[in-house]
């Protein structure tokens, strides 16, 4: 028998029984199929009742699990009035850019009644990540888990968990986000904050009618449980802790770490974080909250409220129903709302294992370097608008001073058939267009410029970017994160990058690996990528209005010279604009 046939006759039966199929010979893995029916379902929180986009009608969406080395194929069916995309954020996409999911950069909607299957393998990588819509703000609702379990046989570089659990926070508003953020666009105003943050999508006991949507973990005592944390909350970068509870950090963005012991932990929106539990040797007379709530640093409104679900001992369900011996509850101190400190000192302690089995590849030399400010600004409206800024003006967010406009067709399908002309341009500012005190006074004149602008980069250029805060309207804190690639975060710190003086304390033996970095308040951080990977890549702020204001760009990675570093073409199914 041939393995021509063995493979028809294996397509044949996976087919008729709906399960994976398994392919023989490209690759390691197996092929797991999913299917994502976009769809209306009503959901009560804080007592209000209302109509949200879902996956499958289950919020959060549903979990996607693999290993590594398995190909994932996901059918995304949209049968709601909007327009959707979907990220698979962290997969490095490895040419396979088609399937990243940014709308109008990889792709264009899927628009009412159409479909398009993500199709990507997963390499190199394993760990946490998650998927969200990457259209307008639809995210808010349509987000889940993917968890890539090592490749069958292969243990974790940490004691096996007795259990593993995803905990994904959220951002709730009772009002309708895509109408709020189209009415912010529209007038000029600030979106509202959120009404509730969530954890597994319940705000907890510590909201106005919320008691009963409350996430319990019911832990039995000396074990230790895996925690695959997830911030998919919008706005937020978020403090996380457990009373009375220590846990080791083991693992960011799908990249295992040098374990280490932490009380609290902040966690960006686009990040991901393990952590390994282990539970108290007796069970205690006492249930433990687990809460998280803002670390806010900018001039705007945030919300400050704080989510909380409840850790809990197995015999303990049984001891709070006896009413007279009700047990105590105790919740973790957070660091206060604006503790920068804290933030960054939590991520100077996150290093790459950096061994034989896990290397840091990090780049040794650099080829292009980038020096980027990210921060807030202003736009001039039109005149048929009315906006509260002076002399009819919004803010905006820019990098190097260009807030992005997103195009009318995707960046990709352009750069692909070489037709740029008239979407995007190839003049993305290296350096800002003129210097001034980034993190001091700032210039007089906080306009800025916006097109819609790339970098290009030769395969396999070894990048290193600084990306610098801008103290203009107000120093933030920003989540950058880079698609298709993970970089290296080889230097942080306050005030104004040095180029004479930083760079000879970069670090470039284990640095930390990841996907999204928070660039420290009033400060810079540097990163190194290698560009190996064919396409176009976004990289924006991850608060998802800064996104809106424009804080995003787009780099273009050229095809490499032999076949496997070329990216494909695209599939017949790519949706069209
Ligand atoms: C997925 O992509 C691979 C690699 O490009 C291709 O061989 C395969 O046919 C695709 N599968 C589907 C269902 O599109
Ligand atoms: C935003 O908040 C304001 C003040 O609380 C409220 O009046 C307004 O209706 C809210 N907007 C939306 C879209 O919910
Ligand atoms: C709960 O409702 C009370 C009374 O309306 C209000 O004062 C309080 O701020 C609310 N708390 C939260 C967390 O929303
Ligand atoms: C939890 O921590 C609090 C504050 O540190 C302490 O008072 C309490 O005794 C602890 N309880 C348990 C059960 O560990
Ligand atoms: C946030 O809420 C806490 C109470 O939970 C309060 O002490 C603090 O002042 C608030 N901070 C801001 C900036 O609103
Ligand atoms: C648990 O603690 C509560 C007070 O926090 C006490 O009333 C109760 O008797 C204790 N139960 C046990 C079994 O120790
Ligand atoms: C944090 O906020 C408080 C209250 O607004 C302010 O007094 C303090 O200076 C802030 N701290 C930092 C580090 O910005
Ligand atoms: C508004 O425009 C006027 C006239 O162009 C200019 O003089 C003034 O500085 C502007 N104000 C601001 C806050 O930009
Ligand atoms: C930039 O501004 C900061 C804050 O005001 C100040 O401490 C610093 O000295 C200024 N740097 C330069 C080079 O002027
Ligand atoms: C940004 O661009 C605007 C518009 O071209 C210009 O007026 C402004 O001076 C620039 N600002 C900076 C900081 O580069
Ligand atoms: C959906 O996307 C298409 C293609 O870009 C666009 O023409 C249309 O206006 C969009 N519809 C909505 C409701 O945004
Ligand atoms: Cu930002």
């Amino acid at each position: 028998m041939s393995s021509c046939f063995l493979r028809v006759m294996l397509f044949a039966l996976c087919a008729l029984w709906n399960l994976p199929e398994l392919v023989l010979a490209k690759h390691a893995g197996i092929t797991r199929h999913y299917n994502f029916d976009i769809k209306l379902q009503k959901v009560t929180r804080l007592c209000q009742t209302k109509s949200i986009v879902t996956v499958n009608g289950q919020f959060p969406g549903p979990r996607i699990i693999a290993r590594e080395g398995d190909r994932v194929l996901i059918k995304v069916v949209n049968n709601v009035q909007n327009n959707i995309t979907i990220h698979w954020h962290g997969i490095r996409q490895l040419r396979s850019g088609w399937a990243d999911g940014p709308a109008y950069v990889t792709q264009c909607p899927i628009q009412t009644g159409q479909s398009y299957v993500y199709n990507f393998t997963i390499t190199g990588q394993r760990g946490t990540l998650f998927w969200h819509a990457h259209i307008s703000w639809l995210r808010a609702t349509l987000y889940g888990p993917l968890v890539i379990l090592p490749k069958r046989g292969v243990p974790y570089p940490f004691p096996q968990p007795f259990k593993e659990v995803p905990i994904i926070f959220g951002e709730w508003w009772k009002a309708d986000t895509e109408t709020m953020i189209n009415q912010a666009m529209q007038t000029g105003g600030a979106p509202n904050v959120s009404d509730a943050y969530t954890i597994n999508g319940l705000p907890g006991p510590l909201y106005n009618c919320s008691a009963k949507d409350t996430f319990r973990l019911k832990v039995k005592p000396g074990k230790t449980y895996l925690l695959r944390l997830i911030n998919a909350a919008l706005n937020d970068e978020l403090f996380f802790s457990i009373a009375n509870h220590t846990v080791t950090v083991v693992e960011v963005d799908a990249v295992y770490v040098k374990p280490f012991k932490t009380n609290t932990l902040v966690i960006t929106p686009g990040q991901t974080t393990n952590i390994l539990l282990k539970t108290k040797s007796h069970s205690p007379n006492a249930t433990f909250l687990m809460a998280a709530r803002s670390y806010a640093t900018g001039p705007a409104a945030f919300d400050n409220s704080t989510t909380a679900g409840i850790l809990e001992y197995e015999h303990m369900s049984s001891m709070s129903n006896t009413k007279n011996k009700r047990p105590s509850v105790h919740r973790p101190a957070l660091p206060t709302f604006n503790d920068t400190l804290f933030a960054m000192s939590f991520s100077k302690k996150l290093r790459s294992l950096a061994t034989t089995k896990f290397p840091a590849k990090v780049p040794q030399t650099v080829s292009r370097r980038f020096f980027f400010t990210v921060g807030l600004g202003l736009i001039q409206c039109s005149r048929n608008q009315a906006c509260p800024g002076p002399n009819n003006t919004m803010v905006a967010a820019a990098i190097n001073n260009v807030s992005f406009v997103q195009p009318s067709t995707a960046l990709l399908q352009a750069h692909f058939f070489g037709k740029s002309k008239g979407v995007y341009t190839t003049d993305f500012p290296a350096n800002p267009p003129f210097k001034f005190n980034y993190t001091g006074t700032p210039p007089s004149n906080i306009l800025v410029n916006s097109g819609t602008k790339v970098v290009v980069l030769p395969f396999n250029t070894r990048v290193e970017l600084v990306l610098q805060d801008t103290s203009i309207i107000g120093a933030e804190s920003h989540p950058l994160h880079l698609h298709g690639f993970n970089f290296h975060v080889v230097g942080q710190g306050f005030g104004n990058f040095d180029p004479k003086k930083d760079p000879s304390n970069f670090n470039l033996v284990d640095p930390i690996e990841r996907n999204t970095v928070g660039v420290p308040s009033g400060g810079w951080v540097a990163i190194r990528f290698r560009a190996d990977n064919p396409g176009v890549w976004f990289m924006h702020c991850h608060l998802e209005v800064h996104t809106s204001w424009g804080l995003k760009m787009a780099w273009v990675v050229m095809d490499g010279k032999r076949p496997n570093q070329k990216l494909p073409p695209p599939p017949a199914d790519l949706p069209k604009c």
